[in-house]
């Protein structure tokens, strides 16, 4: 034990060093932690938890009694673009330079079910992903790489039944029966509703189907991870650690409960459900998560009673933090990226995706991929990190953390447990808010520069240098695949599509049978995915969010901030000169779902006193341009992140034009290469905010502009 006399010694030694009280010292997480200066071996939680070992329940050490002395983890890149054949010759070369896992990243038509030849999906087609509409483009995907042999992560929840047929029906024509198929469908609808946003039906039809798939493959599929219950997006979103496990094991006690109303026992599924969080820059906090994730994942599952080991154990992929990442001084990200990678290694990962430095610009280019792979190399094969397991085992300070982060994260699991659990939750909009709250008060703080980030509010280059990025020709990948998917039409038997659809449509709409397994029908028969999602839509109907917006989170932040004030109060004399408030439409334009952006913004100019108006998802440009018309906005702010903003801006100048609405102000944030900027502005739009842009700074721009095109009118 430390000695106490000795502690008083060093506490008046520490006042006098700094000549203020240690309290000083203290640094208040968002997770509400309050993390000291010194640790000791005072604080060491004795709840019992230190003296157990890995391999063994309640697997706080680790899943695995060697963990990566034994294996390492699986080095598994997340990747997708254009084609399939340009994603499958990615991957090839991946593979050979050291990549371990394959992982599939889908475009966003894809995620939401729609066919590449689908108008409301014309600017998203191969551009955040690959495009995938039957088995044809799956079994190209994986042309040449063994199924028998290669794990594949897919991270695909809306189109999830489609997905995962098409996979197992690739897999059976290339000589892989489903028995045999290793890997991981993402599955996890519930975080879609709070973050992601690639839902297409309604909750609990939704959840129906996470269980029809946990039951086809329990019963089929011994291999293979039925899902991968999902934090990442929610750190991304802006939740604070804490939310992250919370939400995410919550999540899984509710899919655990969804199997269990299916018939199966507990022990049948639970060895095959898995997990997945983000490791940010918090780094001993992170590799802390982790082991505090497994410890409660543990105590959450004991609850069922399984008999097998394997059912109490958390097993992860990590993915280091896209949102961690900046378009300024863009080298600094690989530095970012090496250390959240170590805390994901720290915390015992088993599998790990590091993302490329142009995170923040575009899609990697095959230079930025090979850094980020070869992240994970220099560390399994240089840094000694895989020789001993958990080896943060013991210090003050990680323990007492991870006992700190298990003891709020279990509060909110009993708090969502006292509304109904998280289906409830999602469908009353409370995580959703929860996150949002933190994310514009994170905003707030970095604007504040309370919280720093270098080369972005503090350190900031006066140059940037331009670096290369990858564009896809969004026209052309279209156009091969509306070309395949006529081919594929033209060939199949078009009575036998119909009777599996038909069947499938009779499983959905009765509750009766497997979702999954009539799928798997319809896709022998050639049905495309968004033929089986159409049909199941028939059955569910779609899920329409309606956008809301918090208040009072950054204007609070900043309410003593003299730019602030004066920001607002020529807001006011502008709404005087105007005759009301200036006002804002929020819009997302296409199939891209990441609205944490366009929510901060939303909340902050609120705040600030322009009117906002918060457009839904999805709109096309027609959409969006008929609204804020009919909303007399005098700006629409668009964000984009998905990379369609070539197709789509434009297309909504010119939607605006065609209703006489030219005064309507357009301008777009988010993440937008340098380089495409000419572009935009040639076509109409007014400004660009890229990441890393002050709050502030954008609305005092949007002022100058409503004001200009005043002055001009
Ligand atoms: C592991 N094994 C060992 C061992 N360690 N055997 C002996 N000694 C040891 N020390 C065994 C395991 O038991 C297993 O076999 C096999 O080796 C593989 O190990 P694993 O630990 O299961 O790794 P892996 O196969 O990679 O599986 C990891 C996983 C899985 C369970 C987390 O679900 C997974 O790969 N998830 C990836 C998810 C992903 O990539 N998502 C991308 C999301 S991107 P056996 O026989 O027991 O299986 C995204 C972004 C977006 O979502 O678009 O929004
Ligand atoms: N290829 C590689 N990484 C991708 N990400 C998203 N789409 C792709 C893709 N097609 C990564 C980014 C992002 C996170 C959701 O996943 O890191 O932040």
């Amino acid at each position: 034990m430390t000695n106490c006399a000795a502690y008083g010694d060093w506490r008046k030694l520490a006042e006098h060093e700094i000549k203020a009280s240690l309290d000083s010292l203290v640094w208040d997480t968002p997770e509400g932690i309050a993390v000291k200066s010194l640790y000791t071996e005072a604080d060491l939680d004795t709840a019992g938890h230190l003296g157990t070992l890995p391999g063994i329940k309640p697997f706080l050490r680790g899943p695995r009694a060697t963990m990566y002395a034994g294996r390492p983890w699986t080095i598994r890149q997340y990747a997708g673009f254009s084609t399939a054949e340009e994603s499958n010759a990615f991957y090839r070369k991946a593979l050979a330079a050291g990549q371990k896992g394959l992982s599939v990243a889908f475009d966003l038509a894809t995620h939401r079910g729609y066919d590449s030849d689908h108008p409301r999906v014309e600017g998203d087609v191969g551009k955040a992903g690959v495009a995938i509409d039957s088995v044809e483009d799956m079994r190209i995907l994986f042309d040449g790489i063994p199924l028998k042999e290669m794990s594949v992560s897919m991270t695909m929840n809306g189109a999830v039944v489609p997905i995962l047929a098409c996979f197992i029906v690739a897999g059976e024509e290339q000589g892989c029966p489903r028995g045999e198929l290793s890997g991981t469908i993402q599955n996890d609808i519930l975080k879609e509703f709070m973050v992601r946003n690639t839902y297409i039906y309604p909750p609990e039809p939704s959840m129906r189907i996470v269980a029809d798939i946990i039951e086809y493959t329990a019963k089929e599929m011994p291999k293979f991870n039925s899902i991968s219950i999902s934090g990442y997006h929610m750190q991304e979103a802006g939740a604070t650690l804490v939310q992250e496990l919370a939400f995410t094991l919550a999540d899984g006690r509710e899919y655990v409960r969804a199997a269990l109303k299916k018939g199966l026992d507990v022990d049948d599924f639970a060895g095959r459900l898995s997990f997945f969080f983000a490791i940010g820059m918090n780094f001993f906090m992170e590799a802390a998560k982790l082991r505090a994730a497994r410890l409660l994942w543990s105590r959450i599952m004991d609850e069922f009673q399984p008999k097998k080991p394997a059912s109490l154990m958390l097993r992860t992929h990590c993915q280091t933090s896209g949102v961690s990442l900046q378009e300024q001084d863009p080298y600094n990200n690989i530095v970012r990226t090496a250390y959240e990678a170590l805390a994901a290694v720290l915390g015992g990962t088993q599998s790990l995706h590091t993302n490329s430095f142009d995170e923040a610009i575009a899609l990697p280019t095959e230079f930025s991929a090979r850094i980020a792979r070869n992240t994970q190399l220099i560390l399994q094969h240089e840094a000694g990190v895989t020789k001993v397991v958990d080896p943060l085992a013991g210090s003050y300070y990680v323990e007492s953390l991870t006992a700190e982060l298990a003891a709020k994260a279990w509060a909110l699991i009993e708090e969502i447990e006292e509304i109904g659990g998280m289906t409830k939750a999602v469908i009353a909009g409370l995580p959703k808010r929860m996150i949002e709250t933190a994310a514009t008060r994170r905003q707030a703080a970095i604007d504040l520069g309370d919280e720093v980030i270098v080369g972005v509010n503090k350190y900031r280059l006066e140059t940037e240098a331009r670096i290369e990025s990858l564009e896809i020709d969004n026209a052309a990948v279209r156009e091969a695949q509306l070309r395949r998917l006529e081919q594929t039409k033209r060939q199949r038997d078009p009575k036998r599509v119909d009777a599996a659809l038909a069947v499938l449509g009779e499983t959905a709409a009765s509750g009766k049978g497997n979702i999954l397994q009539a799928a798997v029908h319809a896709v022998r028969a050639r049905a495309t995915v968004g033929e089986i999602s159409d049909t199941l839509r028939g059955a569910f109907g779609d899920h329409a969010a309606v956008p809301e917006v918090i208040s009072k989170v950054y204007g609070t932040a900043f309410q003593d901030e003299p730019e602030y004030q004066t920001l607002a109060s020529r807001i006011r004399n502008v709404s005087v000169s105007l005759g009301g408030r200036p006002r804002l439409m929020v819009a997302k334009l296409g199939q891209d779902g990441h609205d944490r952006g366009a929510k901060v913004i939303a909340s902050a100019f609120g705040d600030l006193g322009f009117d906002v108006v918060a457009g839904p998802l999805f709109q096309t440009p027609e959409e969006a341009a008929s609204m804020a018309v009919a909303s007399e906005v005098h700006v629409i702010g668009a964000s984009s992140l998905a990379a369609g903003h070539k197709t789509l801006l434009p297309q909504l100048v010119e939607a605006l034009r065609a209703k006489g609405a030219e005064n309507i102000i357009v301008v777009c944030g988010g993440v937008v290469p340098r380089q495409d900027y000419p572009f935009l502005m040639d076509h109409g739009v007014a400004a660009i905010f890229g990441p890393g842009t002050h709050v502030l700074d954008a609305a005092r721009a949007v002022v100058d502009l409503v004001e200009g095109k005043r002055r001009n009118a």
